[in-house]
């Protein structure tokens, strides 16, 4: 045994089900997947791409929401299993500093990470381009923007769960205003959330098939004593369109532009139903996993084919295991990323 722990709080209700005898990967579905279907609401079409995390007795989630007139944006779900989801029906209302309403002309891809006694909320928005937007909240009821921290265009922002030396951490993607074909792995430091630089190259594309378009950070980072899991999503072009899988890296614990381990296999490729077939087949998109200290237990959160939500089940033992057993670093992936 490879002796890894994750550290971070105990979650005896992380939803679980144990790997079925037959499964061939370090990561299994939740059988009754997805766990959200389509029309979760009047105005919505379909919920993907979202983000948990465990709040009070239960779970709250940010949720991408599909609106009928094509406009993506943020959805408030809460949930005592995590499984089974409650959405407020109107899309989160968001502030500026003098809790006048600041709305995004669209979001998309949500994540949700704590740092401290804050919860933040990172998106995809339009700022004269795709670029990030981010909100903060301590209760769930008001949500106050703050800054952009990037120039356009940008995508898939996803925030450490804590400071590291100091410095707010986060991870994101330049990209270009379309469909890009190109794309590699960010991080930027901030001492306040507001002012972000000491910009490092984390990772790239590799040659590996299923990665080797573009890649983007997934869900938040997991803190282990081996380093930082990270789940990513990689994207390859067949002649039928983008294919995204799930990859996983562990990353330098103080130093997190530094890739000490990486995964040359997917972890999870569309290939149920639910995942394959939908508004945009074959797209496995993280944004999201939960984790219980005690047992190891992780619960990774995907958005299937842009149309639903579905649950993969695996361990920090088990995966670590195969990331080991499947390592290999591309150039630059072993470098603080500075040139
Ligand atoms: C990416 C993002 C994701 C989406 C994916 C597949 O560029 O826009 O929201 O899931 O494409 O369509």
């Amino acid at each position: 045994m490879a002796d890894i722990k994750i550290i971070g709080s105990s979650l005896a209700a992380i939803p679980w089900q144990d790997k079925p005898a037959n499964c061939p990967a370090p990561v299994w579905r939740y059988s009754e997947n997805p766990i959200i279907g389509r029309n979760p609401l009047p105005d919505v079409a379909r919920i993907f791409n979202s983000a948990v995390m465990p709040y009070g007795d239960g779970f709250i989630g940010v949720f991408r929401g599909e609106q009928r007139n094509g406009i993506p944006n943020i959805y408030l779900g809460r949930s005592s299993d995590a499984l089974h989801w409650e959405f407020e029906p109107e899309k989160i209302l968001f502030t500026d500093e003098n809790g006048k309403p600041f709305m995004p002309l669209y979001a998309y891809d949500p994540r949700l990470v704590k740092v401290e006694d804050t919860y933040y909320i990172m998106w995809c928005q339009d700022a004269f381009g795709p670029t990030i937007g981010v909100a903060k909240t301590t209760d769930f009821k008001h949500f106050q923007r703050l800054e952009n921290p990037y120039l356009p265009y940008n995508r898939n922002a996803v925030l450490f769960p804590r400071k590291i030396n100091g410095n707010y951490v986060m991870l994101s993607r330049p990209c270009d205003n379309g469909h890009t074909a190109f794309g590699d792995i960010f991080l930027s430091e901030s001492p306040d959330m507001l002012f972000w630089g000491r910009h490092r190259h984390v990772m790239g594309k590799s040659d590996n098939w299923w990665e080797n378009l573009k890649i983007g950070g997934g869900a938040a980072p997991i803190e282990t004593n081996k380093g930082w899991l990270l789940f990513y999503h990689g994207v390859v072009n067949t002649c039928n369109g983008y294919v995204y899988s799930i990859g996983a890296a562990i990353l330098d614990i103080d130093e997190p532009s530094r890739v000490i381990h990486r995964c040359e296999n997917y972890i999870l490729a569309p290939e149920e139903w639910y995942e394959e077939r939908g508004f945009v087949p074959n797209v496995c998109f993280p944004c999201a996993a939960l984790t219980d200290a005690d047992t190891g237990r992780i619960a990774i959160y995907y958005g299937c084919a842009d149309s639903y939500v579905g649950v993969a089940f695996t361990t920090i033992d088990e995966l670590y295991e195969y990331i080991l057993a499947h390592d290999k670093l591309w150039e630059g992936d072993d470098t603080p990323g500075r040139r």
